[in-house]
């Protein structure tokens, strides 16, 4: 036991990419570095979460964000990373993330792909020592090699995305992504500093016993959703719902479950932002053999518009997808 302890699982990232390297668009390896320059990033904001208790970089930075939302310390220093490993990087020519605005020009031209993201997902529950989540999009741009990246770069629709994927800072650290070729899961190992292969090949379960909602706001949520919420209860489906949308997720999609963040009065389009949330958790789903819906139209087929709007998100096991889509069809039979 004390020498399989200390070998770590599988093949590290780097010797994963490199087997995989003829699935990548592009086999000259630019979406490889890029996915390394992402993991790099990550490595470091694992590290200030982990620290975040010991250093004045939790609780509120004392500015907001796009979203009018209060932005955390946390936040703040995630954002800069990722910016920082990708402009470093060069194979970026832009970057979009929740917490800014506008797009973000690396000064990489050249570059041929562009990112959007959400570098810390459920940062409220930082001081709480929750799980919390980075999140990433990437496409090819469309804008021409050398110019700057333009607002179609980032308005391509979910279906373009040639890789997605997120990072789970919980009780380990983990890597979750998809280039199209199914879904594959990498731990972090501290003390060698590198990702190590745990799971590939991920599949969701068809069925789960597992509904992830804040039902708080019950009385907000269209009649199809409560029928549906009523129909997990009558079967005895256990809830479970972090309040971090990467954390519900990752256990989901493990175990087998959906998640709704269904219409509310405040946020009425979903709380949920399209690009950089919904898209490629999406994007997974479907590569893992599950189903992502905003309503009755998939997320992936939903014209963007906007960098920063939202959507429903009903996302999961694509059996229980459809038993609540059934809900959606016989309100709608019945209206
Ligand atoms: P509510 C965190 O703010 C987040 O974006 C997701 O991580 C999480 O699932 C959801 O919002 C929680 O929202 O309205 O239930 O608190």
């Amino acid at each position: 036991l004390e020498n399989t302890l200390a070998t770590p699982v599988g093949i590290t990232l780097d010797r994963y990419i490199m087997r995989k390297q003829a699935e990548f668009p592009f086999a000259t390896g630019e979406l490889s570095q890029l996915l390394r320059d992402i993991v790099l990033a990550a490595k470091i904001v694992n590290r200030e979460v982990n620290r975040a208790g010991l250093m004045d970089i939790t609780g509120n930075y004392g500015a907001q964000n796009v979203q009018g939302e209060q932005q955390q310390k946390l936040d703040v220093v995630a954002n800069i990373r990722f910016i920082r490993a990708l402009k470093n990087g060069g194979e970026a020519c832009a970057i979009l993330s929740e917490e800014d605005d506008d797009i973000i020009h690396t000064g990489n031209d050249q570059g041929r792909y562009v990112v959007a993201m959400d570098p810390l997902d459920g940062s409220s529950n930082i001081d709480v020592n929750v799980s919390i989540g980075t999140i990433f999009s990437i496409y090819r741009r469309v804008s021409p090699i050398g110019s700057k990246s333009t607002k179609e770069d980032f308005l391509q629709g979910g279906r373009k995305q040639v890789a997605a994927g997120y990072i789970l800072y919980g009780s380990s650290t983990m890597l979750v992504y998809t280039t199209g070729h199914g879904v594959v899961c990498f731990t972090y190992e501290h003390s060698l500093g590198e990702f190590f292969l745990s799971h590939d090949g991920v599949e969701i379960p068809k069925q789960g016993a597992i509904f992830s909602c804040n039902e708080g706001n019950w009385f907000e949520y269209p009649e199809w959703v409560r029928t549906y919420l009523l129909q997990c209860k009558q079967r005895s489906y256990s809830g479970r719902y972090i309040g971090s949308l990467v954390a519900d997720y990752h256990r989901n999609l493990f175990k087998g479950g959906i998640y709704l963040y269904p219409p509310t009065a405040k946020n009425p389009n979903g709380k949920l932002r399209l690009l950089y949330e919904a898209y490629p958790l999406a994007f997974l789903i479907e590569q893992a053999g599950g189903k992502a819906l905003a309503g009755a139209e998939a997320v992936l087929d939903i014209e963007p518009t906007d960098y920063h709007q939202r959507a429903p998100l009903f996302i999961g096991s694509s059996e229980m997808v459809d038993d609540l889509v059934a809900c959606l069809t016989a309100e709608a039979a019945q209206s």
